[in-house]
């Protein structure tokens, strides 16, 4: 039975969100959010918090013995974009920062963990369409050549010492409440956003680049479906594909317009374009959909409705 967990980059795009939704499980003491930012009162009002760098193993040690902590959930990392420039800290904070957290854990028997993956992991080589969980991993990316790593990290300590390791391949995740760290994918919010305070925006990946993405709703179900899985059920450990929809910035722009029919884009792609090019277009999620029942509720045309609402709302309050 887990009882405290410790959601290490819990001020991330999906570390904010997730720790509501596992504070809703296990109640609010019970749940302990850590990021490298000072606690602000407004964090300390929601629950347990602590400013934890992971990458320094003797503070993680501590604050695993002080909160009794008994699983891990770890969302810290360096995402693609900024990964390729400053490749040695993503190395750092990615690979670093998760070993400390799986010899922390060996040591002081924290039971689970889960530490998420990327489409990243996948390179030029590997298949595009419906990429299977079972391929040629061989990003170009630091960013996907920490995430392969992680990923065998984590199956290495399942084999050799017997470790509770999970983690899943997350595509582009796509939310309003907070903005995304860095990442190749991030045009996908940063869209809507610009849609309704300027009518406009300027696209850094061109308007045919097709990538698989999701909804926040549906990362938060698969993340704590995974978490919650029959361990000894599983095949698979640390790489699950999963999969929601994929579309294009032309595609999205199009389903946007709907709502906003004065809206207009242009396309200026930048360095994120290369990284993108190195990912599928589109991913097989079979095995998770089999070994621990993940299906996914939103597709483009919903995901873009519920968004422009809540993004509108955020707008009027002067959020953004
Ligand atoms: P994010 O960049 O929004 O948040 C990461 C958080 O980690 C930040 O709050 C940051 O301050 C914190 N952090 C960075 N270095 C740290 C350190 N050394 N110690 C403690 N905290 C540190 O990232 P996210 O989008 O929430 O991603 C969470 C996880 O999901 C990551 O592993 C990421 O690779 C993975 N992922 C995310 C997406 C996506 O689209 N958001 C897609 C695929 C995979
Ligand atoms: C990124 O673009 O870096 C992330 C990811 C797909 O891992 N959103």
């Amino acid at each position: 039975m887990i009882k405290r967990i410790l959601l290490s980059g819990s001020n991330g795009q999906i570390g904010s969100e997730l720790i509501e939704e596992l504070r809703k499980i296990y109640g609010r003491s019970n749940v302990i959010g850590a990021d490298l930012r000072e606690p602000t009162p407004e964090i300390l009002e929601n629950g347990p918090y602590v400013k934890l760098d992971i990458t320094n193993a003797h503070e993680l040690a501590n604050v695993i013995k002080e909160y009794k902590i008994d699983a891990i959930i770890n969302m810290a990392a360096i995402l693609s974009a900024v990964g390729e420039q400053n490749p040695h800290r993503a190395w750092n904070v990615n690979i670093n920062g998760l070993i400390n957290i799986l010899e922390v854990s060996r040591e002081l028997g924290v039971k689970r963990i889960l530490n998420p993956s990327s489409i990243a992991v996948f390179g030029p080589t590997t298949p595009k369409e419906n990429t299977p969980q079972e391929t040629v991993l061989k990003p170009t990316s630091m960013y996907g050549i920490t995430k392969v790593t992680g990923e065998l990290l984590g199956e290495y300590y399942v084999r050799k010492y017997n470790l509770d390791v999970r983690g899943l391949r997350y595509p582009g995740i796509i939310s309003y409440k907070t903005l995304p760290g860095g990442g190749t994918t991030d045009y996908a919010v940063a869209i809507f956003f610009d849609a309704i305070k300027y009518k406009h925006y300027k696209c850094f990946l061109k308007k045919d680049t097709m990538l698989p993405m999701m909804y926040m709703p549906d990362c938060l179900k698969a993340t704590i479906d995974l978490f919650h899985a029959d361990f000894s059920k599983l095949k698979h450990f640390t790489d699950f594909n999963i999969a929601a929809m994929s579309f294009t910035p032309e595609m999205l722009y199009n389903e946007i317009k709907k709502y906003l029919p004065e809206f207009t884009i242009e396309y200026e792609p930048d360095y994120r374009q290369q990284i993108a090019d190195s990912w599928p277009r589109s991913i097989d999620d079979s095995l998770a959909r089999e070994e621990w029942g993940w299906a996914p509720s939103y597709d483009m045309e919903t995901m873009v409705e519920d968004m422009i609402k809540n993004v509108k709302i955020k707008v009027e309050k002067c959020e953004y």
